[in-house]
């Protein structure tokens, strides 16, 4: 007998998770994708698959929703945003048991984490609406004595796409932004994980939107396709894999559609020696296997300072080995499953391979079986010894997979570290205040933690370097991103 979730599934009535919110009604889909439940591999119900057609009326519904959202007051659209943000904060134990259900995210990650990160996101970006300024420009030469300011501008309809790992934590780092800046949104979650963005229409609605301001279109990546290079979409935010990032700036390359994508990571995490060696081990395993390792800062490449090596790798162990593994909805669960069969093929392929290239196990390695076997759960896994060419150590797992390393010099650690394609994120521990910064600036990535890891806080911007994407999620950043900037020049002389 596996993990029941029945009773959570009458309580919750996710039987009406089967239309899709265009133009502030809800319409049938013409299909249905099942919805599995990856702690126990059973159907518990559908998520709605529109068509390029509702994608259409999508965008034009946001087209109108977009100029009755900016015929609005400030305060009147301030309040909407706030109004949602009570509903988000105030259903937040449902929309957790939903993220469970759909993707496996424990519910202490997404209580404490998740769904917070979604409305502290709307609140922080609803109070940046009467804070933001343009410039006032100065003019010399024959321009002096004349006017030129700047203004920021929504761009009109943003597309948001959006990944299965952390659902409705998107929403708020990009639906919140693009709403504040005066757009509107057609928003399209992952098939495997929609629920979360479906309940967000419903409160939306209640929240007293116009019309057209909040769309969402559930579906596959032909929903998503169909709105990259639909020439009605004025910008697109995207975050999910490098490869359908590739699909996407080519569909936006149609009409020329700006994009920010967040992409995925590889990152480096170090450890010195000098490090408070309790508080970094505990961070880097969390930074790791937390949300199962699916997460685009994961802190999947370990470097440990030879001196402490030993003692970090017996107290990774512990933690690997205790974490305790099971149902997402206990409060107490640390590691839920993967997402779905796909990603568990995926990520025991990839351990499969590491085996066999020479790396060593020593803990973890393997799916978990007996009364979790229906599930697709794999126990947190740490290697060592990989080669530097390793496949592990280059691409995405998306799984708890660490690979540890030995280092001695920073030169050393810093060329081993920077040797990647992705720059989304990285990490050191130290009580050395001088080697903490000059190493911070020496990491190719778009966030350095410094004692830390996976700190967020919803005012510092966030986006990678190299292939992990471009554009920010975050603070004023994400602002500049959902709006577009108009110079006014005002010849004055009569
Ligand atoms: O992502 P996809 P998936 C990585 C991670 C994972 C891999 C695949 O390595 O194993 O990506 O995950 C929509 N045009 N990350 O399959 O396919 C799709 O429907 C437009 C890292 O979930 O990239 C979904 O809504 N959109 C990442 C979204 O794109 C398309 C988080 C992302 O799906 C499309 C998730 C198309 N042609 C996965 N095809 C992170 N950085 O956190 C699909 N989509």
């Amino acid at each position: 007998m596996g993990i029941d979730h029945s009773s959570a599934l009458e309580a919750l009535d996710v039987g009406r998770f089967k239309r899709l919110y265009v133009g502030g009604e809800w319409r049938d889909a013409a299909d249905a994708l099942e919805v599995i439940d990856p702690s126990n591999g059973c159907a518990i119900g559908h998520t709605p698959m529109g068509t390029a057609s509702d994608v259409d009326d999508a965008v034009r519904a946001a087209r109108s929703g977009f100029l009755a959202w900016r015929k609005l007051s400030t305060n009147k659209r301030r309040a909407c945003i706030l109004k949602l943000t009570r509903l988000i904060e105030q259903n937040e134990k449902e929309l957790a048991k939903l993220e469970s259900l759909n993707m496996g995210m424990p519910a202490a990650v997404a209580r404490g984490f998740a769904i917070k990160a979604c409305y502290r996101n709307l609140d922080y970006f609803a109070s940046w609406m009467d804070k933001s300024y343009g410039d006032v420009v100065p003019l010399t030469g024959q321009f002096e004595g004349n006017l030129d300011y700047t203004r920021r501008e929504p761009y009109g309809v943003i597309a948001v796409i959006t990944p299965w790992n952390t659902p409705l934590l998107f929403v708020g780092s990009k639906v919140g932004p693009a709403l504040a800046a005066g757009n509107a949104v057609v928003l399209k979650p992952s098939e495997l994980a929609s629920w979360t963005s479906l309940r967000f229409a419903e409160l939306a609605a209640e929240a007293g939107f116009p019309p057209g301001v909040i769309n969402v279109v559930t579906g596959d990546g032909r929903v998503g396709e169909a709105l990259c290079e639909h020439p009605g979409v004025d910008k697109i935010s995207f975050t999910g894999g490098i490869d359908t990032a590739r699909h996407v700036m080519q569909a936006a390359a149609k009409n020329v559609t700006p994009i920010a994508l967040e992409l995925g990571g590889k990152s480096p995490n170090i450890i010195f020696d000098d490090a408070n060696i309790g508080k970094a081990t505990m961070g880097s395993a969390l930074g790791c296997f937390a949300l199962t390792g699916q997460a685009c800062a994961a802190a999947s490449r370990l470097f440990v300072q030879d001196k402490v090596y030993d003692e970090v790798l017996e107290q990774l162990k512990a933690f690997a080995t205790g974490f305790p593994l099971g149902d997402p909805m206990d409060r107490g669960t640390i590691i839920g499953p993967l997402v779905s069969e796909k990603q568990l093929e995926r990520v025991v392929g990839f351990i499969e391979r590491g085996k066999k290239s020479g790396a060593e196990v020593v803990a973890g390695g393997e799916r978990v079986d007996g009364e979790l076997a229906s599930g697709y759960f794999v126990r947190p896994t740490i290697f060592t010894g990989a080669d530097k060419g390793a496949e592990m150590l280059r691409e995405e797992i998306f799984g708890p997979v660490l690979n540890v390393q030995r280092f001695e010099k920073v030169d050393e650690v810093l060329e081993w570290a920077n040797d990647s394609s992705f720059g989304l994120a990285a990490g050191l521990w130290t009580r050395d205040v001088g080697r903490a910064h000059r190493v911070a600036h020496a990491l190719e990535a778009g966030v350095v933690w410094v004692n830390s890891w996976g700190s967020i806080p919803n005012s510092a911007p966030f986006g990678g370097y190299k292939q992990s994407g471009f554009g920010r999620e975050g603070g004023t950043a994400a602002l500049d991103e959902m709006s577009q900037v108009k110079n006014i020049y005002l010849d004055l002389k009569d």
